[in-house]
């Protein structure tokens, strides 16, 4: 296939809840699209990044310079022979995965489209539908967190997890497991704590969680592999790991059971399907984690979710959770916990180019 044109656009959407994570609240999302023009088809993807670096390093604003002056210039007017070798024209460079990957899973939507064939099937995924879970921010109190809870118990979710931070990690556990004692539940601390709390954190096994994320550091792997001696709950890597190299390093150290695939965290879809099978040939469980996305990331979660190594429920619920109007035609929504696979070729999802056009904040056409 050949790249043409890439079409930027950044769109801002207020958040139907408020959000808040170890790391800060989140009242909006500033999402980044990216659109590869090919041979009458075309390729969609989003940034996952945050406005400021609080989760991990990459910014929108970064990824939107990078995109500009180093990334779509060197595919712009080229031809490749599939998505990989897109992959390999961006893969000398270090680092900024979240940005690089915008190009590599448009192209892996743009070449899937040419072929007509869905992303999930294409990746080598099978399921027509995905299980799927919800992240529930920090709430005021235990009564607001047992509350919402059971809202999203009933709506049918198959795994509730809840934002902590130190000073609210086992009341809200406790009080949860207390009201629902069957449910499978999970906690993310974004990297709020440190291997000197290991005890508090080791308070925790009591609560038969299915796993605890990204307790420690960002980038660290070794605290982990120790903090995970100490405890009989899994823990399960997230921000650590930014490729199939990490997730090989952090499961041979021991720094966790379980791995969260965010696919434009580790650079793309095929970086993802190779912490997958790194993943799988440790006997590891994957599941597939969200960034808060629009139609567009969540399409593309769903399509990996589909490969059989994501044998836990994902993160990716109902768009209508998130967002008043989505930047998509089609409605993501879950049911019973079951999200269904959006048909059609690639990502199988629109732009609503009517709604993209009223609200957008930036629009950059570049051409071969
Ligand atoms: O750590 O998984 C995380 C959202 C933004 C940044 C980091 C994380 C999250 C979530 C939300 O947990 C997942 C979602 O609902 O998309
Ligand atoms: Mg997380």
């Amino acid at each position: 296939f050949r790249i043409e044109a890439a079409e930027v656009l950044l769109v801002r959407l207020p958040l139907k809840f408020r959000f808040e994570t170890s790391f800060g609240v989140q009242t909006e999302k500033l999402v980044p699209l990216l659109v590869l023009h090919g041979d009458g088809v075309q390729g969609l993807a989003e940034g996952t990044m945050e406005a400021a670096p609080m989760y991990r390093e990459e910014t929108v604003a970064g990824a939107l310079g990078l995109l500009r002056e180093v990334f779509l210039p060197r595919v712009l007017g080229q031809t490749f022979a599939n998505p990989e070798a897109l992959e390999a024209a961006l893969g000398s460079f270090r680092g900024n995965r979240m940005a690089r990957a915008m190009v590599e899973m448009a192209a892996w939507d743009l070449w899937a489209r040419t072929l007509g064939v869905p992303l999930g099937t294409l990746l080598g995924g099978h399921k027509t539908e995905v299980e799927v879970g919800v992240s529930l921010g920090i709430q005021a109190n235990e009564a607001a967190t047992v509350d919402t809870v059971r809202r999203h118990v009933e709506q049918g979710y198959r795994r509730i997890k809840l934002k902590i931070k130190p000073g609210w990690d086992v009341q809200p556990v406790e009080a949860t497991r207390a009201a629902f004692p069957d449910i499978r539940l999970t906690v993310d601390a974004n990297s709020a704590y440190t291997l000197a709390d290991s005890g508090r954190l080791a308070a925790l096994d009591a609560a038969n969680l299915t796993y605890i994320e990204q307790p420690l550091a960002w980038d660290d792997l070794v605290d982990h592999s120790e903090l995970q001696r100490r405890l009989k709950t899994p823990l399960c890597l997230d921000e650590s790991v930014a490729s199939a190299a990490d997730a090989r390093k952090g499961l041979a150290l021991g720094a966790g059971r379980v791995i969260n695939v965010k696919v434009a965290r580790v650079g793309g879809h095929a970086e993802a399907r190779r912490v997958h099978d790194v993943a799988r040939a440790f006997g590891a469980p994957v599941w597939c984690g969200g960034m808060l996305e629009s139609g567009v990331g969540r399409a593309h979660n769903i399509h990996l979710s589909t490969l059989p190594n994501f044998a836990l429920p994902g993160d990716t619920s109902s768009a209508s959770r998130y967002w008043e109007t989505d930047v998509i035609h089609e409605a993501l929504e879950a049911a019973d916990g079951l999200m269904p696979v959006p048909q059609g070729p690639g990502i199988g999802v629109t732009l609503n180019r009517e709604f993209i056009g009223r609200v957008s904040e930036l629009y950059e056409e570049y051409r071969a």
